[in-house]
Parts: C-alpha cells; structure tokens; sequence
C-alpha cells in the first residue's frame, strides 16, 4: 500500500492540533473519513436528495436505488445470502436492541443466554435489560491475564436452555481476535445461536458471515471509513421472518387498519420511519475504499504497525499493557506507573497525538482486571511508523513527567 497517497485522502490528516501534527490513533473509536465518502455525501445532498421509497418521482427514484444497491454492496462485503438479512440501522448498539428486543421476545423465563467478559456494554446492557423483562439468564465467559477467553469454561457454560450466544469478534480494549467461528460451531452444537459483535472487525480483517456461521453479525459505519449514524444488522433470513418487528412506523407496513396491521417483507419489517439513506449511500462509497485498499493489505500494515508499537512500549519503564493475546488487531491499551489514564491522554493531545482513555464502555473487563480504564492506541490503513516513533517519544516523555 501507498500510505502518502492513502494519507491524500484523508485531508484532516494534515490539520495541526495544539500547534502539532495530529497523529491520530483512536481509529477503534471512529475512523476517519476518506474524501471519496465525504464527497459522495456532498454530491448527493446537492443532486439528489429526496426521501426513499415513496416517491414517484425521480429524486425519490434515484435515492431508492441508490439505498437499495449500498444494501447489495453491504452484502456482498460480508458474504450474506441475500438482501434481505441486510437491514440498516443506527449502528451496533442498535442492532444489539434490535436482536435482544426483537429476537428476545420469543425467548422464556429461565432461557439463557452466555455473552463474554470482554463485551462492549452495548452487548451487555440490551440483555439486562431482557433479562429484567423476560427473566432471561446470562452467563459470562472469563478470559485469562492476556485476554484471551477460557474455551473450557465456555463449552462448561451451555444447559440445555441456552438459547443464544452474543460475543464480540475483537476487543475494543484488549484487541483480542476471538475465535467466533468455532464459539459458534460449539454454540451450534448445542442448538444455540450466535450474534457476533463485529464493530471492531469489519475495517480489519475479511469477514463472511456465513464461514464465521454467525446468525446475527452487526457493525457500525462510522469504524469503517463511513459516516456516522449508519449501522448494520445481518440476520439469517429465517430468523429474520420469525422476528416480530423491532419498531413500529411507516416503512416497516403491510397495510395498516384500527382493526389490524401487518408488516412489509424483510427487510423493511425492521426499518420503521426515513433510514439515513445519505449514510447508506455513503456507506457503500466506504466499503469501496476500503475493499479499494485490499482488506488484507490494510490487516497486514496495522499489523506491522501493531508489533512495531508493542515491542517499543515494553522497553519504557513502568508501561503495562493490557492485552497481550496471541492473535490480535492492532489496538494497545496501557498504563504508565501509578498514573491516572486521564492524564496520559492529556499531555499525549497537547503533543498531537488523539488516544482515548477510560474503561471504554467496558467496565466488566475493567474490573476483571483491577482497573478503573486505559490509555488506548489504535491504528488504521492511514497510519505510519513515522508516527508511531513520535508516539514512543511521547511516551518517553510522559512517563519521564508522570512516574
Ligand atoms: N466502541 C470505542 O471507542 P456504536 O457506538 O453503536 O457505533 O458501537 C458500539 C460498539 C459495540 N461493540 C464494540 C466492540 C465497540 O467497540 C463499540 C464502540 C467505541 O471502543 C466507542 S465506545
């Protein structure tokens, strides 16, 4: 890869930030947005915009189709059967409501289901919140020092009432690669189902949701090259139909009486009122770019990115990361001594460089391990070694202040 001429396309790259070059490294929050997306967004608001699906005429025309093919592109990007177990949504947390809300309605008092310590909590919260309205129990996966999940424990979790399991494919904080395909083959066995979480995986490792054996796979936009506010939920179309609607509105109709109503064929059951048809639009312009660059391409350079940051942080005194399994993207959570996240992160921005700190709404996975949050570097297609070296000098330089 071309990192100067893939650097072009992201002209905010090239903004200063507290007098100094940004080197931005909290892509696992947002990645940031290549012209060709932003420009498409612009095109659209200036040639075409014009609600989808109700429309005779041609604006309107134009916007379907351009929502209905970023739906095939979506498909096509994770390998899915058809279009119809493609449904836009927000993002991820509201694909998790969706298939807890919805998919949860069929599940019984004493149904369980098994998640892991390392969910986000927008795979943790939508389950309580069933299993405060359903009675349905959950049961956790551990995971070692390193991150990396006890299988043993796992296979040990399932009854014979578990129903589903909703697991993340990477960890927002320890950057963990879990092995979702053979959780699920063992979910399978038990003939439970899976959701995988793949938020932090789309934008860095090839993914087919049907050889991962996912029922559900969602992820978010705005952590691929896309816009915000645009989302993914795949579900098996089988389950789909057997889903009662997630919310109610225009769209998602038949036809609608005081007597009685019904419900539209998927996918549209479960996209009540206007989608974000720009976002979708835009959505697809990223899956291009990205799919443009070579998935695998961009997996190999954060790669390199990764163990090239891992092994100059452990030469700095006193820096602990956290997340040290043996398959991993490329995100490195850390402290340095005794110092509070907060502060790192601090004087990392006034040096330029953007990290996140805090439990990265992850507070379960904190407190397995006796914290309260990290620093967190995370890399996409974008970033370079010259900026990683500028990184360790921070640190060196943080460390020198704060321990
Ligand atoms: N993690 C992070 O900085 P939304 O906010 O709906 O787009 O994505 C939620 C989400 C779900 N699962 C995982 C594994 C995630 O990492 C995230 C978002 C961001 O780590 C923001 S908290």
């Amino acid at each position: 890869m071309n990192i100067d001429s893939i650097r072009a396309d992201f002209p905010i790259l090239s903004r200063k930030v507290n007098g100094k070059d940004l080197i931005y490294l909290d892509n696992a929050a947002s990645t940031q947005t290549p012209r060709a997306v932003v420009d498409d967004i612009e095109y659209i608001y200036y040639n075409r915009k014009a609600n989808v699906h109700r429309g005779v005429h041609c604006l309107s025309q134009e916007a379907t189709a351009a929502m209905e093919e970023a739906r095939e592109r979506v498909r096509r990007f994770i390998g899915a059967d058809s279009v119809e177990e493609i449904i836009f949504t927000r993002g991820t947390t509201e694909s998790i409501n969706l298939v807890a809300s919805s998919y949860g309605l069929l599940l019984n008092e004493g149904d369980e289901i098994i998640l892991t310590v390392m969910e986000h909590h927008s795979n943790i919260v939508p389950w309580q919140l069933l299993a405060s309205r359903r009675g349905i129990v959950i049961k956790v996966v551990p995971c070692d020092e390193r991150g990396v999940l006890d299988l043993d424990a796992y296979r040990a979790l399932f009854s014979p009432r578990t129903r589903l399991v909703s697991v993340t494919q990477v960890s927002n904080v320890l950057g963990t690669v879990n092995p979702v395909a053979e959780m699920a083959a063992i979910a399978h066995s038990h003939g439970a189902l899976v959701c995988i979480d793949g938020a932090q995986a789309v934008a860095h490792t090839k993914v087919d949701v049907k050889a991962l054996g996912a029922d559900f796979y969602v992820f978010s936009s705005h952590k691929m090259y896309g816009p915000t506010g645009v989302g993914i939920l795949y579900g098996r179309r089988d389950l789909l139909e057997t889903m009662p609607p997630y919310q109610g509105g225009g769209e998602m109709i038949g036809h609608v009486s005081f007597s009685g109503t019904t419900w539209a064929e998927l996918p549209f059951k479960f996209e009540a009122g206007t989608p974000d048809y720009v976002g979708a639009a835009a959505l697809a312009k990223a899956i291009d770019y990205l799919e443009g660059l070579g998935i695998e391409n961009v997996a190999d350079h954060e790669h390199e990115l990764l163990e090239y940051a891992t092994s100059l942080m452990e030469t700095i005194p006193g820096l602990r990361i956290y997340g040290t399994a043996p398959h991993k993207s490329a995100v490195i959570s850390f402290l340095i001594g005794d110092a509070h996240h907060y502060d790192t992160g601090i004087l990392l921005d006034q040096l330029g460089i953007a990290v996140r700190t805090g439990h990265h709404c992850a507070q379960p996975l904190m407190e397995r391990f006796g914290i309260e949050g990290t620093v967190r570097a995370s890399f996409a297609a974008y970033n370079t070694r010259v900026e990683v070296d500028a990184f360790i000098a921070a640190l060196r330089r943080v460390a020198a202040m704060l321990v």
